[in-house]
């Protein structure tokens, strides 16, 4: 038998909503339980993305691309990609532990923030890593597999340069001009809109592996070239890192 006292405090409780009927408690931990097995991922929620540095001084491609440019390319730009894909992944919890490649490869047109911050960050790592400083009388032009690849497919390292001056100059507003690898091993020239890429399979029409990029928003050139992309892009040779880019091309063929 309940005394009073104990009584008293038990209805009281009770009234409050504290004391849960078990059945109620059990039905509702399962289904947190099931929820959280299907949307929890299995890597932990700390793998936020942060702003590399650049592989080399903000001057060092002048003048082919001015210090000022890449500071705040890099600097601002950039770092706001980082910013808001963080954001936006702490609001899609399907996506966080992902590497920034796995992201760009699962995004649809559903995640528009991912889409373009995740996007935006990994273009932009991709970018900076592809690009180094011009050395006086040097040849810029590949060696080894990567230039007996790009001769078997283009015809000769001119004309590889001719069609993807080509893309570059006629891709509309902004976006990127890439060199990629197929799944079947096989080099393609491309262009992506806004800050979408080559990995996105569920959005562009050539899916492929980077190996080199070229950005042509018009932040990447305005303060130096202002309308003239043409002068952007022929300076864009004499900067290109040949070394990543068969590093890259050796990596995925
Ligand atoms: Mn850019």
């Amino acid at each position: 038998m309940m005394d009073k006292r104990t009584f008293l405090k038990t209805s009281l409780l009770a009234g409050m909503g504290i004391i849960l009927n078990p059945m109620w408690t059990l039905a509702n931990n399962h289904n947190t339980t099931t929820q959280s097995e299907e949307t929890t991922p299995q890597i932990a929620l700390n793998s936020l993305f942060t702003l590399p540095n650049l592989p080399y001084p903000t001057d060092a491609l002048e003048p082919y691309i001015d210090k000022q440019t890449m500071e705040i390319h890099h600097g601002k730009h950039h770092a706001t990609y980082v910013k808001n894909l963080n954001e936006a992944l702490e609001k899609n919890p399907a996506f966080t532990g992902l590497t920034i490649e796995q992201i760009c490869q699962k995004v649809t047109y559903k995640h528009a923030a991912l889409r373009n911050n995740g996007g935006g960050h990994y273009n932009h790592s991709f970018f900076w890593e592809i690009l180094t400083p011009a050395q006086e009388g040097r040849t810029n032009q590949p060696t080894g597999n990567l230039a007996k690849a790009i001769n078997q497919t283009f015809g000769s390292f001119e004309k590889f340069q001719e069609e993807f001056t080509k893309v570059a100059l006629s891709h509309f507003g902004s976006g990127w001009a890439w060199l990629c690898m197929d799944k079947n091993k096989k080099l393609f020239i491309s262009s992506t809109p806004n800050q979408d890429n080559p990995l996105m399979s569920e959005l562009v029409k050539q899916i492929g592996t980077p190996i080199l990029a070229l950005d042509v928003w018009e932040h990447a050139y305005y303060l130096k070239y202002q309308n003239r992309r043409a002068d952007y892009v022929k300076a864009f040779w004499n900067v290109v890192n040949w070394e990543k880019v068969a590093q890259n091309f050796e990596k995925i063929k």
